[in-house]
């Protein structure tokens, strides 16, 4: 514990309470309407309102305490008026933990074909029915709070790699005077928060500008964006030492849509407090589990006859009550429950390393959890 223990109320009713640090790394609390989140945390994909192939009581099993919604996904189908006509996302797709939304500018670029950028916002055509749909920052803010989202995104865009420096400028500094529009049409309630998106490219003193641009602003927490979009992890964690020590410490920080374990273990180790991505759902769904021993495909022949665990030093239920070989015959007979266990033992996985990477910092041997889970990935499954 240190002088910065107590709760800090963020500018718009979101508050975070910094519980301890080990190095750039911190251990944190923030507390939602929808109740806490312990910090480093990894937030579960639940794009369309559900986490695919769970339940919520799994997902809550699995030890998540937060999940991530999409605007653009929800705008679309089934509307952001319907989900507030029945009460809000929360009880549409029982959750009642917090909700954090992205604000769907990244999967309008990510998934749309036929999009336009103007300064007014982004222009697209539904991938679902073809349909002309307009986002802007200020709808982005309404549909968002129709959600009932606990976390809200500002409307950024996620500059493509590789851009120049002209290039990143420009999209940065569009998407700052988008986050202003945000600021302006957010509206505050205790337990709910906004958080700003730092772009930049990979380029050290846009990142600074952006940093700073947000902070004059001013958000409840703050997020790095546009990486993982091809630079890969090193300039990934030069972009991270670069952004970092320009952000507020006492405010929550999230990486966008990273990643692989290796990933949040070093951006953890840096000073990241948040995670979102579709790692852990998605490989599930194609037979790859995340192991204490690195990743493993269930597909692969050498296990048709294991009768081992996937990962024998794993809780779960998928690793206490099947075999190797019997999730290598639901993947090989394309059996629905075979993503549905995989799905949940890496869920368990990702929330595993989190509550590792949490305690290591609370005991102040956050290098020697990372030392032992280096070597343990690196001896590979056997
Ligand atoms: N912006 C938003 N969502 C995101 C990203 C971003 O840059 C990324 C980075 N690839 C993932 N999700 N709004
Ligand atoms: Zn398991």
């Amino acid at each position: 514990m240190n002088d910065s223990a107590a709760p800090v109320a963020g500018k718009t009713g979101l508050e975070f309470a910094l519980l301890a640090e080990d190095g750039p790394a911190r251990r944190g609390l923030i507390t939602t309407a929808h109740g806490p989140v312990k910090t480093p945390a990894f937030m579960t994909v639940g794009t369309a309102g559900t986490v695919k192939g769970m339940t919520t009581e799994q997902v809550q099993a699995s030890g998540a305490e937060i999940i991530l919604g999409n605007t653009y996904h929800l705008m679309l189908r089934p509307g952001a008026e319907r989900v507030a006509r029945l009460g809000g996302l929360h009880r549409f797709m029982n959750w009642p933990g917090p909700i954090l939304t992205d604000s769907g500018g990244y999967q309008v670029m990510s998934l749309q074909e036929l999009r336009k950028i103007t300064e007014e916002g982004v222009t697209f055509r539904s991938h679902l029915d073809g349909e002309r749909h307009n986002l802007t920052p200020e709808r982005a803010m309404e549909i968002q709070a129709l959600l009932d989202s606990n976390i809200t995104m500002v409307l950024d865009e996620c500059t493509p790699f590789p851009a120049t420096e002209t290039e990143a400028r420009e999209s940065m500094e569009r998407s700052m005077r988008w986050a202003a529009r945000c600021r302006a049409a957010f509206t505050q309630r205790p337990g709910y928060g906004l958080f700003g998106i730092v772009q930049g490219g990979v380029y050290p003193a846009l990142r600074r500008t952006s940093a700073e641009a947000l902070i004059e602003i001013g958000f409840d927490g703050y997020a790095v964006g546009g990486l993982a979009v091809g630079e890969g992890q090193e300039a990934m964690f030069d972009v991270l030492d670069a952004t970092i020590p320009h952000l507020p410490r006492a405010q929550p920080r999230y990486l966008m849509g990273i990643g692989k374990p290796a990933d949040i273990v070093g951006a953890v180790q840096r000073g990241i407090d948040m995670f979102d991505c579709v790692l852990p759902t998605r490989s599930g769904r194609t037979g790859q589990a995340f192991t204490r021993r690195g990743s493993i495909n269930l597909r692969n022949a050498r296990h048709q006859e294991d009768q081992r665990p996937l990962d024998p030093d794993c809780p779960c239920p998928s690793c206490s009550d099947y075999s190797r070989a019997y999730l290598h015959h639901l993947f090989k007979a394309k059996e629905m429950l075979g993503p549905i266990l995989l799905t949940r033992h890496n869920l368990h996985y990702y929330q595993e390393l989190m509550a590792g990477l949490r305690q290591a910092i609370e005991d102040q041997r956050l290098d020697d959890f990372v030392a032992g889970f280096a070597r343990q990935e690196a001896e590979g499954d056997i």
